[in-house]
């Protein structure tokens, strides 16, 4: 069965004490607190990653993930990160697509799609965003732009390799805006990819992968979100800045 995940994107947020603060607590709290087995990941920025992880450690159930990585394995690249250099510093999932990556860096599905590539040939699991923006949404699209964007992304893999995909569905209507999905409409959009997986591959493999919602996720809809049989999860943003908050989050399976 498909695994429930718990995932907190920092973004650019925190210095290094603040984010190794952070994840002490979370660690610490869920260790105490939490009695699902939901998988629980952290994404801080890059240069947070080596402390993250240490701090980590051999805790049962909880991750490292980037927030972005390369498409290209090595070489004259300024700036960038590459996949095996995320592998080597602990990280198991890498987040591709997120929307503020499609809107403000201009990543388009075709490369989204190395990206995700690289990430899996890399050993790695990537979380592939989706989402449609309000204009879509009002204007009946979002079903359409959500095909596309999964279709584009992700149809070039074969049935082995999209079984390590982990979906973020993030409406970006709803993304920091204190706005959220109502369960209703997540459900209805997560049942719709997983039907568009199963048409693609099979049924076995669309009911195996997790399909997480993001956007304004917090402890107050978190558990109505997270009962929808479709809805595997969270990819949770500004209250995976608050560990008393993102821990309330992992509570709610
Ligand atoms: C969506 C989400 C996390 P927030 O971007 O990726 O952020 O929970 O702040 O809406």
């Amino acid at each position: 069965m498909r695994k429930n995940i718990a995932a907190g994107n920092w973004k650019m947020n925190l210095t290094l004490d603040e984010g190794q603060k952070l994840a002490s607590e979370v660690i610490n709290m869920a260790k105490g607190e939490v009695s699902n087995d939901a998988e629980i990941i952290l994404i801080p920025p890059f240069v947070h990653i080596t402390s993250v992880e240490k701090l980590v450690g051999s805790a049962a159930n909880v991750k490292v993930g980037a927030q972005n990585c390369s498409d290209q394995g090595s070489g004259a690249y300024t700036g960038e990160t590459s996949v095996s250099m995320l592998k080597s510093a602990g990280v198991s999932y890498v987040v591709i697509g997120h929307s503020e990556r499609r809107e403000l860096f201009g990543e388009d599905n075709a490369l989204l799609a190395a990206k995700t590539k690289a990430v899996l040939d890399g050993g790695l699991k990537p979380i592939y965003c989706c989402g449609e923006k309000l204009e879509s949404r009002e204007a009946e699209q979002h079903f359409a732009v959500n095909k596309e964007q999964i279709e584009e992304g992700l149809f070039g893999l074969s049935k082995e390799e999209i079984l390590n995909v982990v979906i973020a569905y993030e409406p970006v209507w709803a993304i920091g805006t204190g706005v959220t999905a109502s369960s209703d409409q997540a459900q209805e959009m997560h049942a719709y990819i997983r039907g568009l997986i199963a048409e693609k591959y099979d049924q076995e493999t669309a009911d195996s992968i997790s399909i997480l919602y993001g956007g304004s996720v917090k402890p107050g809809n978190a558990q109505e979100l997270f009962a929808q049989p479709d809805v595997d999860g969270g990819l949770v943003g500004g209250a995976s800045l608050k560990s008393r908050d993102f821990v309330d989050i992992i509570k709610s399976f």
